[in-house]
């Protein structure tokens, strides 16, 4: 067996310590002002930013790059509604039975329900697929090594791509989540991880007062 092929890191830009202060300031600003929407507005954003955000995502690191991701993009409005009509009748069993008054209490806040409008009115709404195992075209299996992992950085990117474009987001997640795989026809090596709601946020969307903890609130410098 021939050993691994390396190439020259081509793609790394250098800065000077100012350069980095201010692109690392800037960019926590940009970040910082992200917000979990759940008013959306019905305006389509253009496909092609749509693309670049997934791609941007598609370059997330993954275990043993297998890169273990499905993103299915929903725009139809007949598919979108069978999503709705599916994840509020989970969400409804959610909220007044199955949930504990623990979790209840700790949604307060969010001011969420069972009522998913947002599942009609956004433009998209994206399936996140974690494929547990890959498939070669013989049927064969192939092992995918932190699979849940390298799902949640890309999906990371993505949301971070899409706040970037000035786009919004909501990363639902009804549960159980299996109804994604039948209406969004996944094959049973793909396991739903999120649903991201995406689009342009409603002129009139309010969000949660809520805040963030501190750096030193979550950082240890040891
Ligand atoms: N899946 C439900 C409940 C929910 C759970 C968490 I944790 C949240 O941060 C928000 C909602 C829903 O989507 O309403």
């Amino acid at each position: 067996m021939s050993g691994p092929e390396f190439v020259p890191l081509a793609g790394y830009t250098a800065y000077s310590d100012d350069e980095m202060r201010g692109r690392a300031a800037d960019f926590y600003s940009e970040i910082g002002r992200r917000r979990t929407v759940r008013d959306f507005s019905d305006r389509v954003p253009l496909r092609e930013v749509l693309d670049d955000c997934l791609r941007a995502a598609g370059s997330a690191p993954s275990g043993a790059n297998m890169q273990p991701w499905h993103f299915a993009v929903v725009g139809d409005p007949a598919v979108k509604r069978r999503i709705r009509i599916a994840a509020e009748e989970k969400e409804r069993e959610f909220y007044s039975g199955r949930a504990p008054q623990e979790w209840l209490d700790a949604l307060e806040p969010l001011g969420t329900s069972a009522e998913k409008p947002f599942l009609e009115t956004a433009p998209w709404l994206i399936g996140i697929f974690e494929e547990s195992y890959g498939l070669l075209p013989d049927g064969r299996r192939v092992k995918h090594y932190y699979a849940r992992e390298s799902v949640g950085i890309a999906t990371g990117v993505l949301i971070t791509a899409l706040h970037h474009a000035g786009l919004a987001t909501l990363t639902h997640t009804p549960s159980p989540m299996g109804f994604l795989n039948e209406i969004m026809e996944r094959p049973p090596n793909e396991r739903a991880f999120l649903l991201l709601v995406a689009g342009y946020p409603a002129e009139d969307a309010t969000v949660p007062d809520i805040g963030r903890k501190s750096l030193e609130e979550f950082s240890s410098f040891i």
